[in-house]
């Protein structure tokens, strides 16, 4: 029985009182909570503990069950249950009832602090871990701040920002999922509860870190393997990963609040061809509808949106429109009658609709928790595909309204358990990404969706890529939107952005030339900016900018090729292709510097080293192995402080010794064909290192059924051998010869089925023009081209062959 002194005092899970045992689960009761520890993987323990006559099902973010197959040794002691799978030991205490978390070779992973464990405050649910001595934290996605966030505190509420602090938090998307990283090993942890949390590594305290929300049940993960890679892999196995989007995605994306009329949109498309600036997507932001209502087109702005598009299309474009979730309260407007009609919008305990003000002024908000509201919606977007329109951009879906406090007692479906905003706002944004994404479907089942959301919770990933949000127009934010980029990889979404050039704020000259060159570094590759500020295209800051930002875009598509293999991987394994230091290189404390906590590895073999726009000469980490630096091939030893020159045309890229990747020519969008020759680059170092090439016809489903291209590039240093692997899928490759590039060779033969191979003395540039831009220092080489290379062509064949050198 609850008295008040139970409210407002800690209690405490207390003694195991009766315990059961299952194949792979274990589940009893203490003397005030009911538990359950299954396993999920060899990776995987679930803890799920609450006061509750059940335990609540988490409908959203697992999508896997536990496994009953996974095999589970558990030892019944007296004081102890312990629970050991092939990769972790789990020590379940009985008095009182505490966990310790050790791996195979017995060191702990992870401990409750002994005293207060699981404990509750009220609703408030807690669970406290000891803090391990030099632990780091990572993750926990859109979070500001630094890449390790031990001593900092943050909480998981889905809020619209407008222009948000570099140290602000929360912001629009929660992940409650983080990795521990001690001195030689790492865990990680995800908290399904979409309730408000907060997460505190240390702050305010050093005896523990915790999680906690603010109610429903104690129910995470644990998860352990050998690398923080790995560890993410398991995370996105739990909770899914992004679909292989279509390839005009990874283009050169250009958005503006707002675009309009039809005639400016026409002239923006003509100005990225007449300039060779390659360009895939043009948005439509909220000027495009009538009065802000969703599924409308303003007739005066644009009279004729399907021609428009075609016009588009023609030139290598596609159209994503922006779809808020507020619905004008009007009577007559289709979208608010029939909804009304069909009983579709969040409402008062008492059964009124609820209204809150957004751009089209008083609205109703659909309740995406609800599967027949998102076919519903799915269904209306039938507008925008009858004009043509090919993605989805879905914003204020935190959703937002003006005065932000959205009264915490209205009631949201939740797939039928009926809660109130207080569970159901952190999970809303991320089921309008659904609906857009099913929606997309409903509309066009051949094709691959589109969806880009602002709001999230885990397993996003699913079905939409993310952006940042109001980011503001300077060289914090634009390192710190790295940071964001890099942790939201960290915590499994791949596919994410920020804007480039800065929402708000205006963009000098040399932020948005080096803003922009990053960029060509990200998952999505968009630039955006807010109504009232001034022109924000790469050709709007000067010829020089223009240079530089054509130099990084058509890199980026060249680059394409890799990039795409690299989104490949990432839907396969569920790893980042933004992958923070911290991932491969977790146990090098230098990595975590403020000076060098930006850097990371783009598709594998490059190291990218952010820098802000008035640095001209940077202090650049390199992390074990070797590595070339991109333009020249100057070779560095890896753990070393290299100061680099970094003028605003050069953005500091490295390649990893033994690195392979591929290129293509110049395109201007991904509709345009190659000249059919594809660029392998491989850098001569030691170990193995193994590129796997992915292709197929990037809009269609039809690489789920075999149709697709793809091949393992492996070096490997023992052997001296460079082998391309027999070619696996139907789809016939784009490229019809290779052309292979050697980078530090220096050996005089090579080999290709017995016969020496002439190879010819390359050159290779990455950069297309020199730009004049910046006070080069005298002895600053003006255009990097690259001219000891080793090159030389073969035809493409299906089968697998070497090269020996
Ligand atoms: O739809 C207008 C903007 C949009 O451009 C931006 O990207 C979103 O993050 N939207 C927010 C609404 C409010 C802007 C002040």
């Amino acid at each position: 029985m609850e008295n008040s002194s139970n409210r407002s005092q800690n209690v405490h899970i207390g003694n195991i009182r009766s315990i059961e045992y299952g194949v792979n689960v274990i589940s009893g009761t203490t003397d005030v909570a009911n538990f359950k520890i299954s396993v999920f993987s060899p990776e995987i323990v679930r803890v799920q503990i609450n006061r509750l006559d059940r335990f609540y099902p988490n409908p959203y973010s697992v999508i896997v069950e536990e496994d009953n197959e996974v095999k589970v040794t558990l030892k019944k002691l007296d004081q102890q249950t312990i629970i050991i799978t092939e990769k972790l030991e789990v020590l379940v205490n009985h008095f009182p009832f505490h966990i310790k978390y050790k791996d195979k070779s017995g060191q702990i992973l992870n401990e409750d602090d002994e005293a207060f464990s699981v404990s509750w405050l009220g609703t408030e649910v807690t669970n406290y871990k000891k803090l391990q001595a030099q632990e780091k934290f990572i993750g926990l996605g859109e979070k500001t701040g630094n890449l390790n966030r031990a001593g900092a505190a943050y909480t998981n509420w889905n809020t619209d920002y407008f222009a948000y602090g570099v140290g602000d938090d929360p912001l629009y998307m929660s992940i409650p999922f983080y990795i521990g990283i001690l001195e030689n090993r790492a865990y990680g942890i995800f908290f399904d509860n979409t309730h408000k949390s907060i997460f505190n590594f240390g702050a305010s305290n050093r005896r523990f870190m915790y999680y906690a929300a603010d109610d429903g049940d104690m129910d995470y993960y644990f998860i352990h393997d050998e690398t923080v890679e790995s560890i993410i892999s398991s995370y996105t196995y739990l909770t899914g990963r992004m679909e292989m989007p279509p390839l005009w995605t990874l283009g050169f994306q250009q958005c503006r609040y707002s675009y309009y009329p039809e005639s400016e949109v026409l002239t923006l498309a003509n100005t990225f061809r007449d300039k060779k600036m390659p360009a895939d997507v043009i948005y439509l932001d909220i000027h495009h509808m009538e009065k802000y209502k969703v599924f409308t087109f303003d007739g005066e702005k644009f009279p004729n949106p399907e021609q428009m598009i075609q016009k588009l299309k023609a030139k290598g474009f596609r159209v994503v429109v922006i779809m808020d979730p507020g619905i004008k309260v009007e009577k007559g407007y289709d979208p608010y009658d029939d909804g009304k009609e069909k009983d579709l919008f969040v409402k008062f305990p008492d059964g009124q609709e609820y209204e809150g003000q957004v751009w089209p002024g008083w609205c109703t908000f659909p309740d995406f928790t609800m599967e027949k509201t998102r076919k519903w919606w799915g269904e209306k977007m039938k507008f925008y595909k009858d004009a043509g329109v090919d993605g989805y951009w879905t914003d204020m879906n935190e959703p937002a309204s003006w005065g932000q406090f959205t009264p915490n007692l209205i009631n949201f479906d939740y797939e039928g358990e009926q809660v109130s905003h207080r569970k159901a706002r952190n999970i809303y944004g991320m089921q309008m990404a659904k609906a857009a994404k099913e929606g997309a479907e409903i509309q066009n089942i051949e094709e691959r969706p589109f969806v880009l959301t602002r709001s999230g919770f885990s397993g996003v990933q699913r079905y939409a890529a993310a952006w940042t949000g109001d980011n503001v127009s300077n060289d914090a934010h634009m390192l710190a939107g790295i940071r964001l980029v890099n942790s939201l990889g960290i915590s499994g979404v791949s596919f994410a952005g920020y804007d480039i050039g800065g929402f708000a704020g205006e963009a000098s000259k040399g932020l948005f030339a080096r803003w922009i060159s990053i960029a060509a570094f990200a998952p999505l590759f968009r630039a955006h900016s807010m109504i009232n500020s001034n022109d924000a295209e790469p050709w709007a800051f000067g010829e020089e900018v223009e240079e530089i930002a054509r130099n990084y875009m058509m890199l980026r598509y060249q680059l394409l090729p890799t990039i795409y293999s690299g989104f490949y991987k990432s839907s396969k394994f569920g790893t980042p292709i933004v992958s923070s230091l911290a991932i491969s290189y977790s146990y090098d404390e230098k990595i975590y510097q403020g000076a060098y906590q930006n850097q990371y590895l783009f598709c594998d073999s490059f190291l990218i080293a952010p820098v802000d726009s008035h640095t001209l000469i940077t202090k650049v980490y390199l992390p074990e192995g070797d590595w070339y630096y991109l333009y020249d091939d100057l070779f560095y030893n890896g753990k070393s402080e290299v100061y680099i020159e970094s003028p605003l045309s050069y953005l500091p890229v490295f390649v990893k010794s033994g690195a392979v990747f591929t290129m293509q020519s110049s395109i201007q969008h991904t509709g345009e064909a190659n000249d059919g020759k594809l660029h392998i680059h491989l850098y001569h170092g030691k170990g193995q290192f193994t590129y796997t090439h992915y292709e197929d016809d990037g809009v269609s489903k039809s690489h789920l059924d075999g149709n697709y291209h793809m091949r393992e590039i492996i070096w490997d240093s023992t052997i001296k051998v460079l082998s391309i692997g027999s070619s696996e899928g139907e789809f016939p490759s784009a490229y019809d010869t290779l052309v292979i590039h050697l980078h530090g060779f220096s050996s005089k033969t090579i080999q290709h089925k017995g016969q020496d191979i002439k190879s010819s003395q390359g050159e290779f540039a990455f950069l297309d023009k020199l730009t004049e831009f910046d006070p080069l220092p005298d002895h600053f080489h003006p255009y990097h081209k690259i001219s000891d290379l080793k090159t030389f062509m073969i035809p493409n064949q299906q089968d697998s062959f070497t090269i020996q050198f």
